[in-house]
């Protein structure tokens, strides 16, 4: 298992860049050397690598169930604007979901954890395998000394699964939450496939938006396969709020004044807001998880999930329509086609789109970007406005290339250690 952590490491770096910059075809042979690793797998490991796009899995227990460890903490996430926001939520040991005991200290954290991030990575699960997810509650480390927010119990609700109360997450229904420095087991064997989300449920007002969630994706077998549905490449969009304000007001005393009024400042996918710096390495589309790239003639999937106080995201791409298959993990019996979608706080919503053959010469003329590069934004324009700020919010692009052009890449896109530029492709 170790060897394979290690190509998958290897291999989400190489996906990553992949995705990041074109430079990386510059180093054909290193990215050669990487392929190769990654081909040389057992097929059961390649096939597990493929439908999990190499995001960091669970391991196998000695009696074969996935095993996960969650630990809760804090800390800072930056923004594109460079501003620190205090957030807690979930994360896990480095480079791994592996047990490293129970965390208790700044130090530990530091030492052993990811930093957190908002949302969490995403638990990859299988229809019909057991898993086991230890929740660790490691404590606040960078609250003020008297705040409120110390000691707090946090759980993990498994929105959308149907699960029985004790692995369910609500707290003392019956099971009591995880008190700091203890830790809880959830043992669950998923029953469908889809799109969900794990969220705690302590004081969820306050645990949730300060940063406490993260998509589940269950799958039902190890193809590239969603409700019988072949797709090609898939991409997880977590829309979400966030208020700086309150979150300091958290970490400070542990109470949000006037929680009546509770404002986002600051509209995400997956934890970022695009800004109108392309070069921003903070922005939506720097992150290889939230731009979409693909190649003509293919299909992805989507899997669009929101969270929130109140906003309601009105997903909107240019230049595509979105085929509906799956409501909030369950597949519809008919699906039905949408340029503009509406998700409210909860909801999952999982669409197909289907890339055209001249997708990749088409130029947008509402951004002109580039050929092949089309937005996709919160059409419910709030969200599209972070501190004052506009265009700063959930939207991200679709960068679609040509393949025959990948396959022989003539001049690679030179960057010069600058993030990848949709203008420069
Ligand atoms: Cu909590």
């Amino acid at each position: 298992m170790k060897v394979l952590r290690k190509l998958l490491g290897l291999t989400t770096a190489a996906l990553f860049m992949g995705i990041t910059t074109h430079a990386v075809l510059s180093d054909v042979s290193a990215e050669e050397a990487k392929q190769t690793a990654a081909w040389s797998l057992p097929d059961e490991e390649q096939n597990l690598l493929n439908v999990t796009n190499g995001d960091v899995l669970g391991e196998r227990g000695k009696d074969g169930v996935w095993e996960y460890h969650l630990y809760t903490t804090d800390g800072y996430i930056e923004m594109a604007n460079g501003e620190l926001v205090w957030v807690f939520g979930y994360t896990h040991a480095k480079d791994s979901f592996r047990n490293v005991g129970e965390v208790t200290t700044k130090e530990q954290a530091a030492e052993l954890l990811e930093p957190v991030k908002v949302p969490s990575d995403p638990v990859h699960l299988f229809v019909g395998e057991k898993v086991r997810i230890t929740l660790h509650n490691t404590g606040m480390h960078c609250a003020a000394e008297h705040s409120g927010i110390n000691h707090v119990a946090h759980t993990i609700h498994f929105h959308g699964l149907d699960l029985t109360p004790s692995v369910d997450g609500v707290p003392s229904l019956p099971v009591d939450p995880v008190l700091e420095h203890k830790s809880f087991t959830y043992e669950i064997t998923p029953q469908y496939e889809g799109s969900f989300m794990g969220h705690c449920h302590v004081d969820s007002f306050n645990h949730i938006l300060a940063g406490m969630y993260f998509p589940i994706i269950i799958h039902q077998d190890r193809s590239k396969t969603a409700y019988g549905y072949k797709y090609d490449r898939d991409y997880t969009l977590f829309f979400s709020e966030l208020s700086s304000t309150a979150n300091e007001q958290l970490q400070e005393v542990g109470v949000v004044h006037g929680i009546q009024d509770w404002k986002a400042d600051y509209f995400l996918i997956n934890g970022r807001t695009f800004t109108d710096n392309l070069y921003n390495p903070r922005s939506v589309i720097n992150d290889p998880r939230s731009r979409i790239v693909a190649y003509e003639d293919e299909t992805v999937l989507l899997r669009l999930m929101a969270i929130g106080a109140d906003h309601v995201f009105s997903i909107h791409p240019h230049g595509y329509h979105m085929e509906v298959v799956a409501l909030d993990g369950r597949k519809l019996k008919s699906t039905y086609d949408k340029d503009t979608i509406c998700i409210a706080s909860g909801e999952r919503i999982d669409v197909l789109v289907r890339i055209p053959h001249f997708a990749s010469q088409r130029k947008c003329l509402s951004c002109n970007l580039g050929a092949g590069i089309t937005i996709m934004h919160d059409h419910n324009l709030r969200g599209m406005v972070s501190t004052g700020k506009y265009p700063m919010g959930a939207l991200t692009i679709f960068d679609v290339r040509s393949k025959a052009k990948a396959a022989q890449p003539e001049a690679p896109v030179k960057t010069e250690g600058r993030p990848y530029n949709p203008l420069e492709h």
